[in-house]
């Protein structure tokens, strides 16, 4: 039996899952189960990555253990993964002790190679991406993340990168799919042929990490640590029967990663693992970013999606379909409810769904539920099956090549030629017309082709094709589809009762509801430093990480002069259309009349406001809210036991402008 071993990014266990990681992960999974379908023995890695300076950080501003930190937002990810069913088989944490050998022994490796050595690095560092900045000076941007760098002076182990370019090169042009998609290929290329400079890999500026053998003070590097885990999951450095599945499984067919991680895998890890004297991954692909109605995901900004409303308003197989349909993957794509809920209506409920329940709902009327037995085809049939087979074949190469939007389009195609053919023939009406044999020719055709849908969505859509071919009365198993050109349904196979697999939306109440939950999960979730404006609703939690639990850190007093609260007039306020929580106000602050939206709009009347002296959070960073901007933050009183917001306000007298200290 073939294997495909596939990895996604082990995710910073830092904050919880958004959209974007929901994307990597469901790609993944699509194509583990289109790899199993086929017949091969599929393995999935997924997992957290828990040490470095980042997790170091955010653990220290919510008042947690690192380890603590990890351990919430790691099994956040692993709720998800099932609640999205995710296939995954194997779930690895960095901070495991099974990945501290693995680490252990891949630096040996690369030592015993001559690939390490020790010097002092000082320079720029960038927290953010956790790496030294050789481009710019401590302070200036980061070119990658144009946050301002930090100057560190250490001494490290250093890892040879310099030494390894032309074997990279030589990879990179013996095996073209090594890189994909294409465009980002050349990209690396051009960066490894300017010339790549050593990389450090220890640590002795932080603790939070594994211990560099033999080197007190020192740690790895966060991505020496992180890369290792693909390997370490499937049993590196175990020794027994677990070494064994590694060597088994190792090397692994595909590492998918979101483009900004790209050169970590396709640069620095193929030259690790060439040090260390190990099999070479057959390949990467880097996928494009979610973007959030053309924006940014941003968690700091309050930018981001994310999975539990969608999935447990519309399911989650509606928003893997809309994830593989909509998105070209490789390129960047535009995550909004509106769209998803327009290809629900018009993919799902109108054509697939119709299909399905049109075919089951007239066995069952006119066969008494039982599939009848095929005449000989006629031309109208000898169609379809050419175009099932032809979209059989396009679908494979599509899938394979992770062209997931062409694969779907196509398999779409032949629900379109499968609507033609039903109203060509108005089965419902045959019936009464005396044509049996035309009858069961059309009714035998369409289970037939819906059934091959069945196993052509399965890697996108599982439980919905589980569910369908339950309907069609089909025992076999679904996920065993290597022989789908050669399979047709039994005549006299007895369907189930009819459901609707995907009865349609009301756009506007499905739209409000899930930005309803989304805004309860992010408001549940705010950590304590988060609660100056609780009635400020629709704003997720600002610079600090959403914790699970509320924590309550003392501050110092520095920290709470960080955040400018000022005294306003509020000058205009107005509802906001189909928000019904939100208040669009201007307020005048001294020096300027500032646009806010405020989630008061459950408690208070527009008309009642203006006039009303406020409480502004001002340094807040503007953010957009159903695509207005909201340039600062009302202060209220959440007032329990249902949280209603209750403004704070100061006397007349107090000037427009004055600080609150
Ligand atoms: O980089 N759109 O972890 P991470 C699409 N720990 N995908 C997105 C996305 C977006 N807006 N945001 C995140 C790390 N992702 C390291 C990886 S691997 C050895 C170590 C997805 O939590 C995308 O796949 O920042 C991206 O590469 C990954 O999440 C980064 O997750």
């Amino acid at each position: 039996m073939e294997k495909f071993y596939l990895t996604t990014p082990i995710y910073y266990a830092n904050g919880r899952p958004h959209i974007g990681h929901v994307y990597c992960t469901f790609a993944a999974d699509a194509i583990r189960r289109f790899h199993a379908l086929n017949g091969a023995e599929a393995r999935l890695t997924t997992g957290t990555d828990e040490h470095g300076q980042k997790m170091a950080e955010t653990a220290r501003k919510l008042g947690l253990e690192p380890r603590q930190l990890a351990d919430r937002y790691s099994a956040n990810f692993r709720a998800l993964w099932d609640e999205l069913g995710i296939q995954y088989d194997h779930f690895i944490r960095t901070t495991e002790t099974r990945h501290i050998p693995a680490v252990h022994d891949m630096f040996r490796r690369c030592q015993e190679s001559g690939a390490i050595y020790k010097s002092t690095y000082t320079g720029a560092y960038c927290m953010y991406d956790e790496a030294f900045v050789t481009e710019v000076e401590p302070g200036q941007p980061c070119p990658e993340c144009q946050r301002p760098t930090e100057k560190v002076t250490e001494e490290n182990y250093f890892f040879k990168l310099s030494a390894f370019a032309d074997k990279l090169l030589a990879l990179y042009a013996e095996n073209p799919d090594f890189i994909r998609p294409e465009a980002r290929r050349n990209e690396v290329i051009s960066f490894v042929k300017g010339g790549l400079k050593d990389l450090s890999i220890s640590r002795t500026s932080i603790t939070w990490g594994i211990p560099v053998p033999d080197a007190p003070g020192h740690v790895f590097y966060v991505w020496f640590d992180a890369l290792t885990s693909y390997m370490t999951a499937i049993g590196y450095a175990q020794g027994g029967e677990a070494e064994k599945e590694f060597k088994r499984l190792w090397p692994a067919n595909l590492h998918l990663v979101g483009k900004e991680i790209l050169r970590f895998h396709a640069v620095y890890w193929p030259a690790f693992l060439m040090a260390a004297g190990l099999p070479l991954p057959k390949g990467v692909y880097a996928h494009g970013l979610m973007l959030i109605e053309n924006d940014k995901i941003s968690k700091s900004r309050g930018n981001l999606i994310l999975a539990e409303p969608i999935t447990r308003t519309v399911g989650a197989d509606a928003l893997r379909y809309f994830l593989a349909r909509e998105i070209v993957f490789g390129q960047d794509g535009s995550f909004s409810y509106d769209a998803l809920v327009t290809r629900f209506n018009s993919d799902l409920a109108n054509g697939l769904g119709n299909l399905v329940s049109r075919t089951l709902t007239l066995i069952n009327r006119d066969f008494d539920g039982a599939i009848p037995a095929p005449p000989p085809r006629t031309d109208a049939e000898e169609a379809i099956y050419r175009k099932a087979a032809e979209t059989i074949a396009k679908w494979r190469e599509h899938f394979g090549n992770l062209e997931f939007s062409l694969a779907l389009e196509t398999v779409w195609s032949l629900i379109a030629e499968m609507d033609r053919y039903i109203v060509q023939f108005k089965p419902w009406k045959l019936a009464e017309a005396g044509e049996r044999e035309k009858l069961a020719a059309v009714l035998y055709t369409c289970a037939d082709v819906v059934r091959l849908l069945c196993r052509m969505i399965e890697p996108v859509m599982p439980v919905s094709a589980a569910r369908i071919w339950k309907m069609l009365g089909e025992t076999a198993e679904l996920t065993n589809g290597a022989n789908l050109e050669n399979e047709h349904v039994a005549a006299g196979q007895r369907v189930g009762k009819v459901e609707a697999v995907f009865p349609r939306l009301d756009a506007e109440v499905t739209i409000a509801k899930m930005r309803t939950m989304e805004q309860e999960q992010l408001n549940a979730n705010k950590p304590a430093e988060a609660t100056a404006a609780p009635a400020a609703a629709p704003a997720p939690a600002p610079a600090a990480e959403p914790a699970a639990a509320p924590v309550n850190p003392k501050i110092a007093i520095d920290d709470f002069l960080k955040v400018e609260m000022r005294v306003g007039t509020v000058v205009t306020a107005e509802r906001i259309p189909k928000a019904d929580k939100l208040l669009k106000l201007t307020v005048d602050i001294g020096t300027e009349v500032r646009q806010v939206c405020a989630g008061i709009a459950e408690a208070y009347q527009p008309e009642e406001l203006p006039g009303k002296k406020v409480v502004i959070v001002a340094n807040l960073a503007p953010r957009k809210l159903r695509g207005l901007e909201s340039n600062g933050m009302i202060v209220a009183a959440a007032v329990e036991p249902d949280g209603k917001p209750v403004l704070v306000t100061v006397p007349d007298s107090v000037p427009n402008g004055a600080r609150l200290r």
